[in-house]
């Protein structure tokens, strides 16, 4: 580990978004094209990480363990978590093997926040993980908000009884203290 304070005081903003953006893509998305394998919970070495982030993509000064740290304490979102010299996104997998997250007992009630126009097909065909390997809910209605906000200025909120779907059977992951995990959610179980 580098200690490189002097780069990081350089680090502004953008390049913070930059960074954390291509690491979501290599740990969610693409881990194949950083030469990288992740392991059946999303975990890769954080030495080989370190390395591939900066083969592809030249950061001057060279991305270190701390920068990382920095951008994961600095950012609203927790999205990435760094444990035994290995890191992994705790959630967004697009990737082909399915990635496994801890089993949790969920709160009673998630919400789910989305653009009005999903709502015929989301009435009708309950939450898809459409992209993702799961469907994302959110633990409190203002993050499920700034969730819809990315697709409608005014996003729809729907209310998940967890509840019901828990005793009913479904299976609950947990990913972060905001953000949880479903195969799907069937339409019975939201309202608005
Ligand atoms: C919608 C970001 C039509 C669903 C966020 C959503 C989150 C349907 C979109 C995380 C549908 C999928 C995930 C159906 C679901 N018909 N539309 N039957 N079922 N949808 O991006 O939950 O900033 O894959 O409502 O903050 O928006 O990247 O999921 O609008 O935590 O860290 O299909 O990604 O986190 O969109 O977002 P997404 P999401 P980061």
């Amino acid at each position: 580990m580098t200690n490189n304070k002097d780069d990081q005081q350089r680090l502004d903003g953008r390049t913070k978004m930059f960074i954390n953006k291509k690491m979501s893509y290599a740990l969610r998305h693409n881990p194949q094209k950083y030469g990288l394998k992740l392991d059946k919970y999303g975990y890769v070495d954080l030495h080989q990480f370190l390395d591939a982030m900066n083969r592809v993509h030249h950061f001057r000064p060279r991305l270190t363990e701390m920068t990382i740290r920095e951008i994961m304490h600095g950012a609203k979102k927790q999205r990435f978590k760094i444990k035994n010299g290995q890191i992994c996104a705790l959630y967004g997998h697009s990737i082909p093997g399915i990635i496994k997250h801890p089993e949790k007992v969920p709160p009673k009630v998630l919400s789910h926040g989305t653009a009005r126009r999903f709502l015929p097909s989301i009435e009708k065909r309950g939450l898809l993980p459409m992209g993702r390997q799961y469907v994302h809910l959110s633990a409190d209605v203002d993050t499920a908000e700034a969730v819809g906000k990315r697709r409608d200025q005014h996003p729809a909120i729907l209310k998940f009884n967890a509840a019901a779907a828990h005793k009913d059977g479904v299976k609950f992951y947990y990913a972060n203290d905001q953000v949880w995990l479903v195969d799907q959610v069937a339409p019975k179980y939201l309202s608005r």
